[in-house]
């Protein structure tokens, strides 16, 4: 039997959808609760901090000022990713807040109380005295830098760099037309169902701590840092976590309160963000993007330059590097397009610090070079499938090193576009949508390529044990939370080990159980996760053969294993079987079946085509009636669960491209509640399409695949906007302008 490939159901789901899962706010230790004193300016002086009336409500332990947690603090969090160089940003290590407010809802005391409801009524009662100061809200006015978000950095530019790669100016100078680009991401929610939420206990020199993470093991190495504790008395464990979506991929000063008050008081305390709370400290994506392009009148595109600028908020997360680091060489995406100059400016503003939200760069650099290709299409008015099959690095040029450095691995881009086409019926569709227009309808199909970098090593922990009685044990550094890569490790493991499934018992997400892990971000974990389980079955098979070979009086060459049974090659009859190994291998010498290794990884880059149909009706409403997909991921491992990935980050694309925004005032205050931001439902979802290559370009990775956890997100906008302008474009008129920015959110809600 064999599981690769099959549309296996997610071994974790009868558990999930029969209420027996356990988030953060499950855990019942016996605990205290905090809630949080938030600033309610955008930049202030905090001049007193008065709890004496918070302290006289019943039920109240304590009451920490930023001040008194960062007196004991060895250090504050800085951020942390893989692939990109921290030393060309400017940045603070964070600790809680004290002194000077740098956003509203900026924390600068916690209140723990013996329940959340009187730690909230009472976090009310704590007066604070704010001088309040000019703030820089907008990237414009941080620009300026006449406010200055952290004065003893003496600029706002947490990073300033120029992405430079062939001969722009000559490309420039040869250009026949150069086309002008201007585009926009809204700062966005990435809105999980369970908000954040830390549970920590610290008992006798040892700290627990339970968390709503994607990443333990590095948050357990932070911790230790911060607090001044040997990571081996540090344990993080990852309960179950309702949705991340890349913006639990950090550490906050609220969670380092958390951890500070239990040490302090010595006993369990709890908090789990509320709603709105959620809705405040975890927005995503802001950047713009002002730029041209240099082409010639063939559509053939020589170049591309201009400025990227990115909202970091006040205060860089873990993950505030990757925005301007990673969206630069991305910016070419599949396109031979041999000269570029970027200047990729991070800034600081006085507004929430920004996290990653699905696709971290890739959606960005997407949107940018999808609606550069639509603009060139329609100035020249080729149309836009010929334009982007001229511009498509040609599957001979593979490995492609672009010109900002990056070696694309594998893959046929115009070989696939040409498929897409046809089993889209992207022509199909776009007639159908032309003569609908001419009776009146406003609606559009809009067809977008996209190129991803995903699969981050530089390495993941894989760990394989079979126990006496064959039964396999799992011990994976990824941290899946919903996008079914469990089973996917499963499947590769099952396989290797010929053996059922449901011998298979996988866990994650406890620093107890391994040295070390990466975590799941970056469409990683059944890529580089997999491939270092896969390589740790295949040691603890080898090892099994030996003991097959000691059973059977032969060398361990003369051994083959399939199915369920080590035989002689010789002389198949004679075989043991898979329990008798299993017990064999802890009754004899060199006892145990166990084998662990840090698989080293490098990245990999599927590609594929989206095609969105948008629907505006006469008040403005736009829907997406249909979302189509084509994509090459590599091998697929498990295709339900991989087409069940474009599906929900496809909705994602829909709330994106047309519904959410977290628009902030000038105040620096967010002016939208959960009420009204519009996360798609079942109701905004659009019917779907979804198919993988046929013949995949393989990954160089142990599983031979490519992720596909982001993909939808990263390509579903860029489809989508250009769908809902060519809504708006008169049957006659082929090529009218294009939206080149996000409608804006005001008239657009369908609910
Ligand atoms: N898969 C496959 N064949 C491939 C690649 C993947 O069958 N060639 C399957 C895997 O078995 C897995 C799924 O597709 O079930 C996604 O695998 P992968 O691309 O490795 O992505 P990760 O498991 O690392 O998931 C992370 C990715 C990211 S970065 C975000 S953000 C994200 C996401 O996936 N957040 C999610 N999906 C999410 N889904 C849910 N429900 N909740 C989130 O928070």
């Amino acid at each position: 039997m064999s599981y690769v490939g099959k549309p296996v159901r997610r071994i974790i789901d009868d558990r999930l959808v029969s209420g027996k899962q356990n988030y953060v706010d499950d855990i019942n230790i016996s605990s205290l609760h905090a809630a949080f004193v938030r600033s309610p300016y955008a930049h202030a002086l905090v001049k007193s901090i008065d709890a004496t009336d918070a302290l006289k409500v019943p039920g109240v332990v304590a009451v920490f000022t930023g001040a008194q947690v960062n007196s004991e603090l060895k250090d504050g969090i800085i951020p942390w990713v893989t692939y990109v160089d921290l030393r060309e940003m400017k940045f603070k290590p964070r600790k809680v807040t004290e002194g000077e407010v740098k956003y509203v809802g900026d924390p600068i005391a916690v209140v723990v109380a013996k329940d959340s409801y009187v730690a909230r009524d009472a976090a009310d009662l704590v007066r604070v005295d704010y001088e309040p100061l000019p703030a820089a809200v907008t990237l414009e006015e941080a620009l300026k830098g006449g406010v200055l978000v952290h004065e003893d950095l003496g600029t706002n530019l947490a990073y300033s760099k120029e992405f430079k790669g062939g001969n722009p100016e000559e490309a420039f100078k040869q250009a026949e037309k150069v086309i002008s680009v201007s585009v926009e991401n809204g700062r966005l929610s990435p809105s999980p169902m369970e908000p954040r939420g830390i549970l920590a206990q610290y008992e006798s020199g040892s700290l627990t701590v339970w968390a709503s993470t994607q990443v333990p093991y590095y948050l357990r190495s932070d911790i230790s840092r911060i607090f001044g504790i040997p990571s081996s008395r540090v344990r993080v464990i990852m309960p179950d976590v309702g949705g991340a979506f890349g913006s639990k991929v950090h550490l906050t000063p609220e969670e380092v309160a958390v951890i500070y008050a239990s040490m302090k008081l010595n006993r369990p305390v709890k908090w789990v963000a509320t709603r709105s709370e959620e809705l405040m400290i975890s927005t995503a994506r802001q950047m713009k993007f002002q730029g041209e392009a240099a082409v010639k009148a063939d559509g053939t595109v020589l170049g591309l330059r201009g400025n990227l600028t990115l909202d970091m908020g006040a205060w860089l997360t873990y993950t505030g590097p990757i925005q301007p680091q990673i969206i630069p060489p991305m910016i070419v995406g599949p396109y031979r397009i041999r000269a570029v100059s970027v200047l990729s400016r991070a800034v600081y503003t006085n507004t929430p610090p920004l996290t990653m939200y699905r696709g971290a760069s890739r959606p960005e650099a997407t949107f940018i070079i999808e609606r550069t290709m639509d603009a060139v299409a329609r100035e020249l008015g080729i149309d836009e499938v010929e334009l982007r099959l001229k511009n498509l690095v040609k599957p001979d040029e593979m490995p492609y090193r672009n010109p900002l450095g990056l070696t694309y691995d594998s893959g046929d881009y115009p070989g696939l576009l040409r498929r897409a086409v046809e089993k889209l019926e992207y022509r199909e569709l776009k007639s159908w949508a032309q003569q609908e227009r001419s009776k009146g309808r406003r609606v559009g199909v809009g067809l977008a390529f996209y190129l991803e970098i995903c699969g981050f090593g530089p390495w993941e922990y894989g760990e394989v044990r079979v126990d006496e009685r064959g039964y396999v044990t799992v011990v994976t550094g990824a941290t899946p939370h919903g996008s079914g890569a469990e089973t996917g490790i499963a499947q590769l493991v099952a396989d290797e080990l010929g053996v059922s499934m449901e011998r298979i018992n996988i866990v994650w997400g406890d620093t107890a159980l391994g040295p070390a892990g990466m975590g799941t971000y970056g469409s990683r974990s059944v890529t580089v996760g997999g491939s270092a389980a896969l390589v740790a079955a295949r040691k603890v098979k080898e090892k099994m053969t030996k003991v097959a070979a000691r059973l059977l009086n032969a060398d361990v060459e003369e051994v083959e294993y399939s199915e369920g049974t080590f035989r002689l090659k010789k002389d198949p009859s004679k075989g043991v079987s898979w329990e008798q190994v299993a017990a064999a291998g802890y009754a004899g010498p060199d006892p145990g079946l166990a084998a662990s290794v840090l698989q080293e990884a490098d990245v990999t880059f599927p590609y594929g085509v989206h095609v969105s149909v948008v629907e505006v009706d006469e008040t403005g409403i736009a829907r997406v009636l249909e979302h189509r997909a084509y994509d090459d991921i590599g091998r697929v491992i498990n295709p339900m669960l991989a087409e069940g990935q474009i599906h929900g980050a496809v909705v994602q694309a829909v709330g994106q491209a047309l519904y959410e925004r977290v628009p902030i005032d000038e105040n620096g205050q967010i002016t939208v509640t959960f009420a009204d931001y519009l996360v798609p439902t079942f109701v905004e979802a659009p019917i779907m399409k979804c198919e993988f290559a046929e013949k995949p370009h393989y990954s160089n990775h142990v599983t031979k695949s490519k992720g596909v956890g982001e993909a939808g997100l990263i390509v579903g906008p860029a489809a989508i906007v250009r769908a809902h302008s060519t809504a708006m474009i008169p049957a006659t008129a082929l090529f009218g302008r294009c939206n080149d920015r996000f409608p804006s959110p005001d008239a657009r809600s369908p609910r």
